[in-house]
């Protein structure tokens, strides 16, 4: 390690705080700390045989006692008030992605780091998947579910792909990455920041760490970066040679770039505009990290599991699980996916503080039957029940939802998860709430 560390406090004992107490050396003393006494047992008995101490309940000052580095779980809000406080003594804060840094410089591995507020999964699974189907070794890591600090010999990898929330860059201040990609950006998580200009700036973070910096140009709310970024990707007019463009030509949709077809999407099975979109910022991190690189497959790329997954079909009726749609712009991107009117559409849980209404337009449009689960289902029913051509109901349980909307379906409909929501209202993940979905989906 660099840094000189002797003592380290690492708050939240979830996949992240584990990953870190791992990796450190054995030589550093650690604390722990978690809110949850379940959890901080989950580091007692990773780490029973060192002498470390641990602490749970509400967060005090004296945890942070002769602590000359502390390291933060995504989850934990560096705005607590004893947290700033710490902040601004001067004590170094890391993340594990920033804590990686310290000592790995990557000199062979291209890294790619990913971020937006939506298709950030499905963006690196592709790249992963791009640079496997080219020979390359490659392994995406970071908010898709894989902590950074859980692979071992990174450094024999040809590229490392990151994903980056909001929550993990505001903490990171070094590292190398090559290339960094903002797919896209809009409200999510306000229950954590105070304004978007807050989360904007922690997503804007990326730009400052990069070499080379793409951007969507087709999102607005990303315009006053376009003067910051090398290239981008969209499907309106460029007029600069080194972004890409989406195109059709004879053999249908194309990724275009200098006048010159990169890429045909004939091939190209993920349903949605987005992922057209999403695949083009994969091909734009891809040739920018591996100029040589000239040649994709993309036969065989998969979706990723929770985002518009195909579950089944029964009686024509076709279900998809979109878990990882935690926020309205994910389910309105879901809801333009298809091109049906008739969504039979399950959604709700914790709404985050955001504002539902740009759902309203797409509902009415495409949506024949709502229905809600978890703690905000009232604020979804205040907000839609205008809607004359849209039956709403509410469901304690996930499997009266999807058992209801089975019943109202006919031929020919879908019944989509999409909550719009984060799941931790009803279950530990969005993971664990797809999973369900799919299990009752399956047993129809
Ligand atoms: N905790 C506290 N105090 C708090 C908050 C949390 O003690 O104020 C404790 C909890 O009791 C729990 C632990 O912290 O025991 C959980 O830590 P965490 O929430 O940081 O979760 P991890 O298990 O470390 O997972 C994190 C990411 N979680 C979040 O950002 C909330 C995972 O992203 C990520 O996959 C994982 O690291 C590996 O990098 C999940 C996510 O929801 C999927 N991300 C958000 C999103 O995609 O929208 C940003």
């Amino acid at each position: 390690m660099n840094e000189n560390i002797n003592h380290i406090l690492i708050l939240g004992c979830g996949q992240t705080g584990l990953s870190i107490g791992r990796y450190l050396d054995s030589s550093i003393k650690i604390s722990f700390y978690d809110e949850s006494e379940i959890s901080l047992n989950n580091a007692r008995n990773l780490f029973a045989t060192k002498e470390h101490l641990y602490f749970s309940g509400d967060l005090k000052e004296a945890y942070f006692d002769d602590v000359d580095c502390v390291a933060i779980s995504p989850g934990v809000d560096p705005r607590h008030p004893i947290i700033n406080k710490i902040i601004k003594k001067g004590v170094p804060f890391h993340n594990d992605i920033s804590l990686f840094f310290l000592k790995n410089d990557l000199l062979k591995t291209k890294v790619i780091g990913v971020t937006g507020t939506n298709g950030k999964t499905t963006v690196c699974s592709m790249i992963e998947q791009i640079a496997l189907e080219s020979g390359l070794k490659a392994r995406a890591v970071g908010n898709i579910g894989l902590p950074i600090l859980n692979i071992n010999q990174v450094d024999t990898l040809d590229v490392l792909i990151i994903e980056l929330s909001s929550f993990q860059l505001e903490v990171i201040n070094n590292g190398k990455i090559d290339v960094g990609v903002i797919l896209n950006i809009s409200d999510d998580h306000m229950d954590r920041y105070n304004s978007f200009t807050k989360y904007f700036q922690a997503k804007e973070k990326l730009f400052g760490l990069s070499k080379i910096n793409i951007i969507n140009r087709d999102d607005g709310k990303l315009n006053t970066l376009r003067h910051k970024a090398t290239l981008s990707f969209g499907i309106s007019e460029s007029n600069n040679k080194k972004d890409y463009i989406l195109t059709n030509n004879h053999s249908g949709a194309c990724i275009e770039r200098g006048g010159k077809a990169t890429l045909e999407l004939s091939n190209f099975r993920l349903i949605g505009e987005h992922n057209k979109l999403n695949i083009m910022a994969a091909i734009a991190c891809m040739q920018s990290a591996f100029p040589e690189l000239n040649e994709f497959k993309i036969n065989n790329l998969k979706g990723v599991k929770h985002r518009l997954e195909w579950v089944k079909s029964k009686e024509g009726v076709n279900f998809y699980n979109d878990s990882k749609a935690t926020n309205v712009n994910a389910t309105i991107t879901a809801l333009k996916s298809f091109d049906k009117k008739n969504i039979l559409l399950v959604a709700g849980g914790d709404s985050k503080n955001q504002i539902l209404k740009p759902l309203f337009k797409y509902l009415k449009q495409k949506v024949s039957a709502l229905y809600l689960i978890g703690q905000d289902a009232h604020i979804f029913e205040e907000n839609f029940n205008s809607i004359n051509s849209l039956k709403i109901t509410n469901h304690k349980r996930m499997k009266d939802a999807v058992l209801s909307a089975y019943e109202d379906a006919s031929f020919g409909d879908i019944v989509l998860l999409s909550p719009a929501c984060a799941s931790y209202d009803m279950y530990k993940n969005y993971k664990e709430r797809g999973n369900e979905y799919k299990s009752i989906v399956e047993k129809l």
